[in-house]
């Protein structure tokens, strides 16, 4: 019987580990995980019960020196965010000295006058003693209502810290009702898969300019008559239509389809150009860190996903696509065994790639690829 609420913003520099806190408290892949900094874009809530209380976590983008419209508006996330909870977690690396970063939270939390409690991340990369000082150096530096070292990947120090969580609940209903794991609608999860898998598979700048835009969702009747066929058929025009869209706009958009033999044989009917479509089989079993449905929904049948991949540069795109479309195929294999494990469903997975010169730094665009402010 939940009888308290505590919010807390997870809050922190790129890559402390502040998604990966997030997914494991929730029990849920919520928010996407790479090693790459700044993945997380928005504000993600991780729901999940401790005891009585309803623990909701926002998980914030890394807080960085901003360079593009999307940094400051990621940086200004973490700044509402701050403002909006119980309480703030902020996650430092495991070393002796206070970044730039850090030493600006702290001076935001300062500020605002918000509990906060430093979690120490990583620790499993380093030895008990080198702790100390660490710990000593921030304790000087803000009165943290706790200090505690943890590992978000091995699961370390998380009793404790859900204790220190729990400690700032405030009385009050739940506010979200029992097993929903994040706010954040499906479409939204599953352009996040897609983005994840950009960010492990290409390099430098290249998917921090990216965007994913879903741009058909919708589930097949299952045992409908003809269902493979009538999924070619739509490939087929599906691809003509992107192929004029590419004509009239400002540069080509190049496709690949991931899904059913039925599918693809019938995606044979599209004109798209240089990347063609290909279509594969894949055995689906999809990856072990999408749950089972938690977040995901109870749809059995067939699930129809286009996607189109917004990068800022032409040759950017050529490189998402790869040789013979190589790489997008890999980039669409990996995305739909993920999405086919969230969604519990076979998906047939439509992936297109568009160059959108300087989108970051477009208000219209960001605002556009649902970058928009959460209050
Ligand atoms: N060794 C170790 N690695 C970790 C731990 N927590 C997270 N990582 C790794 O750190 C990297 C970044 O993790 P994320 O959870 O994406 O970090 P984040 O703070 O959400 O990053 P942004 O969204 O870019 O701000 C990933 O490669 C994680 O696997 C940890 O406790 N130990
Ligand atoms: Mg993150």
């Amino acid at each position: 019987m939940i009888e308290k609420v505590a919010m807390i913003a997870v809050i922190g520099r790129p890559n402390v580990g502040k998604s990966t806190l997030t997914n494991r408290l929730t029990g849920d892949k919520v928010a996407i995980v790479t090693p790459k900094p700044q993945t997380t874009r928005n504000r993600i809530f991780g729901v999940f019960a401790y005891e009585r209380t309803q623990m909701i976590l926002l998980d914030t983008p890394g807080f960085h020196k901003a360079r593009t419209r999307l940094g400051e508006y990621m940086v200004g996330i973490v700044k509402e965010s701050v403002a909006d909870v119980d309480a703030v977690a902020l996650i430092a690396e495991p070393v002796d000295s206070i970044g730039t970063q850090e030493e600006l939270l702290i001076q935001h939390i300062e500020r605002i006058g918000v509990p906060a409690v430093l979690l120490i991340n990583k620790i499993d990369t380093l030895k008990t003693k080198q702790m100390l000082p660490i710990i000593d150096r921030y304790s000087k530096r803000f009165a943290f209502d706790a200090i505690i070292p943890i590992s978000a990947k091995s699961g370390d120090g998380m009793a404790q810290l859900l204790e220190v969580f729990d400690s700032f609940a405030v009385e009050g209903p739940q506010l979200f009702p029992d097993g929903m794991t994040t706010d954040q609608p499906e479409k939204q999860i599953i352009a996040e898969i897609i983005r994840e898998k950009l960010l492990l598979c290409m390099e430098r700048e290249i998917p921090h300019g990216t965007a994913v835009e879903i741009t058909k969702f919708s589930e097949r009747v299952p045992g409908a008559a003809a269902a493979g066929g009538d999924a070619g058929n739509d490939v087929g025009n599906d691809v003509g239509d992107v192929g004029d869209v590419g004509d009239v706009g400002d540069v080509g958009i190049d496709g690949f389809a991931e899904g059913f033999e039925d599918g693809f044989a019938g995606a044979n009917g599209g004109d798209v150009g240089s990347g063609g479509v290909i279509g594969g089989f894949l055995n689906g079993n999809g990856g072990p860190e999408w749950g089972d449905g938690d977040v995901g929904s109870d749809i059995v049948g067939i699930i129809d996903v286009d996607a189109t991949i917004y990068c800022e540069k032409a040759s950017h795109k050529g490189m998402i696509i790869g040789k013979n479309g190589a790489m997008l195929k890999k980039i669409g294999q990996m995305a739909r065994e993920d999405i086919e494990a969230f969604m519990g469903a076979k998906v047939f997975l439509q992936t297109w790639v568009k160059v959108k010169a300087n989108w970051r730094d477009s208000q219209s665009s960001i605002r556009n690829f649902g970058y928009t402010s959460c209050t």
